[in-house]
């Protein structure tokens, strides 16, 4: 539950829990997303009166048209991570290639993101977010387009942000998961809920029920089997269904279908982070055959089927799904 009183900010908890630790230097990444975040939420808040909505008339490498808050965050994050000076090389969902750091050999930190998630909700005033998974390089090893080809096993960290009715940090390390809420006042992010874990019951499932009839007949029947116990949520933004489901308990579907056999969703940048945070928080999350931090990654932009949240009623999905 969430516990206002705590009263620290993530500078405390950050300067608090890496330092000297096995994962020096985390702290500077963090506060870089959280900072970054800060300022999309300024972008997001003011988009509308700032003439920012929109698209820039581009498409990404995944052939989407790119919104013009899918640029500027895109921007505002990739700047903020290098300037923090432990970040190597940089994956991102709105940037073919990799963006490698003039110095990386020196830098220890691998991310991949997602600045903005949930592009179809930008321009409608609802909850968008942005992604983070982050893992630890070999300083032995030459930096190159493949060095952030590594599973989703190896992540030391992880984040997400949800922009929504309020601005929330959620941070996964090693079994910690730890929610903070933007002042817009100060700027601080601020502890609200401490020790994350996914609860036990499991009220919501969340699928785009409009795939439906494109689904093969035993994802349709692990679908059947949710509606008839569960209450449907699905906002479209996943950070946003993935929030949701984290502090109040769900599942999660985005399956294979006949159009997408490989999924819709990223692997490494969306998949992958948030699959770290359900199992840190006590949940789960899979293909529908493999667990999402198992698979080894062939290229940056690769999709998949993603099943997550609630350990159990991912277990029966996938059982289901798998005949
Ligand atoms: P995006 O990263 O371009 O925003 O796309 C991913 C989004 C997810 O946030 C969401 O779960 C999914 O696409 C929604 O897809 P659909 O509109 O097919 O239901
Ligand atoms: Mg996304």
């Amino acid at each position: 539950m969430a516990d206002s009183s705590n009263g620290k900010t993530l500078s405390d908890y950050v300067a608090g829990s890496f330092k000297g630790s096995e994962l020096d230097g985390l702290d500077a990444v963090i506060s870089a997303i959280a900072e970054g975040s800060a300022h999309v939420h300024s972008q997001v808040q003011a988009a509308a009166l700032a003439d920012a909505l929109g698209t820039t008339g581009e498409t990404n490498v995944q052939g989407e048209i790119v919104q013009r808050l899918d640029k500027s965050s895109s921007d505002t994050f990739v700047d903020v991570l290098n300037g923090c000076g432990r970040v190597a090389v940089i994956g991102c969902e709105e940037i073919e290639d990799p963006v490698i750091a003039g110095d990386s050999n020196l830098h220890e930190y691998i991310v991949l993101m997602d600045p903005l998630d949930g592009s179809s909700n930008i321009d409608v005033a609802v909850s968008i977010g942005s992604i983070f998974g982050i893992w630890r390089r070999n300083l032995g090893e030459e930096v190159n387009n493949d060095s952030l080809l590594k599973p989703g096993s190896e992540q030391i960290a992880a984040a997400y942000v949800v922009y929504g009715s309020s601005t929330v940090l959620v941070i996964a390390t090693h079994s910690n998961v730890q929610g903070f809420t933007l002042d817009p006042e100060t700027g601080n992010f601020v502890m609200t809920h401490p020790n994350l874990k996914i609860p036990d019951q499991c009220p919501y499932y969340s699928t785009n029920e409009g795939n439906f009839g494109n689904l093969d007949d035993n994802t349709r029947q692990a679908i059947m089997n949710l509606r008839n116990s569960l209450s449907l949520r699905y906002v479209g933004s996943l950070v946003a269904d993935f929030h949701r489901n984290l502090l109040k308990g769900g599942i999660f579907l985005y399956p294979a279908d006949k159009g997408r056999p490989n999924g819709r969703l990223r692997l490494m940048y969306e998949a992958n982070p948030l699959g770290f945070v359900a199992e840190q928080a006590g949940g789960s999350a899979s293909t529908g055959s493999e667990r999402i931090l198992d698979i080894l990654p062939k290229e940056l932009h690769q999709r998949t089927a993603l099943i997550i949240g609630n350990a159990d009623f991912v277990g029966d999905a996938v059982n289901t799904i798998g005949g």
